[in-house]
């Protein structure tokens, strides 16, 4: 029998503890993960990918699970004697993080692609699954709020998220081509299912969905889509996504997700997963005509993320 091809798509946190599940219960080579690249920026002249890193670090085991980025047992040398020069500290990179931000910025600088940096750290890392930026051009999430608009990292980490929001925009857009193997992925009969991560809608989601209208093509590949509620009881699980929801007067429900889903990617989303504890919004989720998959989708342990996993991909037949 073939290889199946499974395409998740993905943020940071959430989005990195379901790629662990699949990549659990998956053969290595089935599993293709397109990542946001929306929140890079560079920092101290190093290009910083935190939706990659995480992705990286959970998949080979090494993140940091009480912080949701960055790596375990993780020390802050450096950052100590940036602070001694009055550098920027505001944005937290650890020794050994930085470990992976010289090997990018030394293999970007011989010339190599982000995508062939990306594989190279993957392999290294022992993951046998195949990561793809969503692009290879610079995408930049800006976020309108009620202080002006503000560069993602500034609003997410500098000022915690604490700017009302008023929407998005990203930079770049229009000039950036999808990621040569995942465009080639969205044709029809490449893939067998497509797994949206329980990512923030606004800023892990949309930013890989809009690429080159990339969710077009991957409706118009037949190949059934499943998203999951990153919104777990009225409340994101990790991260902005409820604040987001409220700020933008969108209902904080997993059936705010899947309305912002289905009116914003018509015909893409056939299956959407939300936890037990929001069954009574079933029926309103199939109203949209998605079917919904009622499943635990709260990812604290691996055999957690196996299950939700199992479940998608089970629900996706
Ligand atoms: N998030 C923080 O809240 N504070 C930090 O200092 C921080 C540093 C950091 C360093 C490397 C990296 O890959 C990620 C890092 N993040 C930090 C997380 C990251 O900025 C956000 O979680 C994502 O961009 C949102 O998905």
């Amino acid at each position: 029998m073939a290889t199946p091809a499974i395409l998740a798509l993905s943020g940071g946190v959430g989005g990195a503890r379901l790629c662990t599940g699949l990549a659990d219960v998956l053969p290595p080579e089935a599993l293709h993960i397109a990542c946001n690249v929306a929140d890079d920026f560079r920092h101290l002249g190093l290009t910083i990918c935190p939706d990659i890193d995480t992705v990286l670090y959970n998949l080979s085991g090494r993140n940091d699970p009480a912080q949701g980025w960055g790596l375990a047992g993780e020390s802050w040398q450096v950052l100590e004697a940036l602070a001694e020069l009055d550098a920027p500290t505001w944005f937290r990179l650890g020794d050994r993080d930085l470990a992976t931000h010289l090997f990018r910025a030394g293999r970007l600088a011989d010339g190599a692609s982000l995508s062939t940096v990306t594989a190279e750290l993957a392999e290294r890392l022992g993951i046998g699954a195949r990561l793809y930026p969503v692009t290879e051009q610079p995408l930049a999430t800006r976020v309108d709020t009620d202080d002006g608009e503000l560069p993602f990292q500034e609003y997410f980490v500098r000022r915690q998220c604490q700017p009302r929001v008023r929407g998005f925009r990203f930079a770049g857009l229009e000039a950036a081509r999808l990621q040569p193997q995942l465009a080639a992925l969205a044709r029809p009969g490449a893939l067998d299912a497509v797994i949206i991560c329980p990512s923030n809608p606004f800023v892990s989601v949309d930013p890989i969905l809009l690429v080159e209208d990339f969710w077009q093509r991957l409706r118009d590949t037949g190949a059934p889509v499943a998203a999951i509620s990153p919104i777990i009881g009225g409340r994101a699980v990790k991260g902005p996504a409820g604040k987001m929801l409220a700020e933008l007067n969108l209902p904080v429900t997993a059936l705010g997700v899947a309305q912002w889903y289905a009116t914003r990617y018509p015909g893409l989303v056939s299956v959407f997963a939300l936890d037990e504890e929001d069954a009574a919004l079933a029926a309103e989720v199939e109203n949209l005509g998605m079917r919904a998959l009622v499943v635990p989708t709260w990812m604290r342990s691996r055999e957690d993320k196996q299950v939700l996993a199992r479940a998608c991909l089970d629900g996706l037949r």
